[in-house]
């Protein structure tokens, strides 16, 4: 196992501001793996080490979601002999990709944490699924994390218009990327997006691709993968676990098994419908500049109120909306900070809007 260094692994100013609370005896280290309390690290001069939690940092996590996961750095106490380390601290995460679980109370299931950009994976054949591809976009979005479409196996198809116009219509300015990770085509675009101690998830659904795209910029077969059913080009759940790689031309990738995960916001709706219904229901808005939110005589609200449009599938149509400045000027701290600003005015938008609803 090669050995990388701190910034290979995606160390930063964030995480070394974190460290003069902790004694120095600490090392950090990256999670690349878990499987319950059993984590693989990533020790920056050493290599890959065995690690678990202490009691402590077991027994004071308020939840799951507060134990180390995939992409975390982590303070642990390294011992030599054994190759082994002793997890110690978990450092604050700069983000995670996390989706709401349905439960008693909405928890947060941390997918992965420190991401720069996440893939959407979809293969050009049955895998296919538009309003998949929205959903996911949301969530990632809404993880504050930059979303970059992987449209794969582009060697079965011959119309490509028949996939990319819909999704520009409907997904604005997110880069699209066509290729085909079987026949090494179109894969450079993707390898100009992908820099240095940058880190990037692989989501998509079983069969998608994820794996053998994974290999491909491995430049090597490090990872299993599996042939879709022939019927329908379901996936067999060939990957298992989150599982993080480093690339030889840097870049931090994480594999992810595509699981039912992909059902990230639990709508039973078509988003797409709902999109369509919108823009023809804003005819009949009284004013021609209505924004659908406050304004009376909105076409929209009266469909809402009426149960014609799903509250779920109207909410992520807002924050679809709100999306487009902020995507622009994501490095950029202010306008961060703006869009924070700006998703709480929304989130009260949203419940004033149902509030005022329902009292008429
Ligand atoms: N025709 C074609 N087939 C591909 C391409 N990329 C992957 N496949 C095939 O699709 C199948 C599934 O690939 P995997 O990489 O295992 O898919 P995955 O997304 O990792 O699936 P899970 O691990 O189950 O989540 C395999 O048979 C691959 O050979 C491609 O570009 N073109
Ligand atoms: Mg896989
Ligand atoms: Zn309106």
């Amino acid at each position: 196992m090669k050995n990388y260094t701190e910034e290979e692994l995606g160390w930063n100013s964030f995480l070394e501001n974190q460290l003069s609370a902790f004694p120095s005896t600490f090392v950090a280290g990256r999670i690349s793996s878990e499987n319950k309390n059993n984590y693989r690290l990533l020790l920056p001069g050493v290599g890959e080490v065995m690690a678990e939690c202490t009691g402590k940092l077991l027994f004071n996590a308020l939840d799951k979601s507060e134990l180390p996961k995939v992409g975390d750095w982590v303070l642990v106490t390294y011992f030599p002999d054994e190759n082994k380390a002793l997890i110690m601290e978990l450092l604050e995460r700069r983000n995670t990709l996390s989706r709401k679980v349905a439960g008693e109370i909405t928890e947060a299931q941390v997918m992965a944490t420190h991401v720069d950009k996440v893939l959407i994976v979809q293969g050009l054949d049955d895998n296919f699924n538009l309003n998949r591809l929205i959903r996911s976009m949301v969530l990632v979005r809404e993880c504050g994390i930059i979303p970059l479409i992987v449209l794969n196996k582009a060697d079965l198809i011959t119309d490509m218009d028949a996939y990319l116009n819909p999704i520009q219509e409907h997904l604005g300015d997110v880069k699209v990327m066509v290729l085909s990770a079987l026949n090494d085509q179109g894969l450079e675009p993707l390898e100009n997006e992908i820099n240095a101690g940058e880190t990037l998830v692989l989501l998509g659904s079983s069969g998608a691709g994820k794996s053998t795209l994974l290999n491909r910029l491995l430049g090597e077969q490090t990872v299993t993968t599996g042939a879709v059913r022939a019927g329908d080009a379901k996936g067999r759940h060939t990957t298992t676990r989150r599982e993080m790689h480093i690339l030889p031309n840097g870049g931090i990738l994480i594999d992810t098994p595509g699981t039912r995960e992909l059902q990230l916001l639990s709508t039973k709706d078509s988003l797409t419908e709902t999109f369509d219904q919108i823009s023809e229901l804003a005819y009949d808005c009284r004013y021609k500049d209505c924004t659908h939110t406050v304004e009376a005589g909105c076409a929209v609200l009266e469909a809402l109120d009426d149960g014609v449009i799903p509250e779920l599938a109207y909410e992520n149509y807002l924050k679809l909306r709100n999306e487009d400045a902020y995507m622009e000027s994501r490095t950029d701290q202010k306008a961060f900070l703006e869009k924070k600003a700006q998703d709480k005015k929304l989130h009260k938008q949203i419940r004033n809007i149902y509030k005022s609803r329902k009292q008429r």
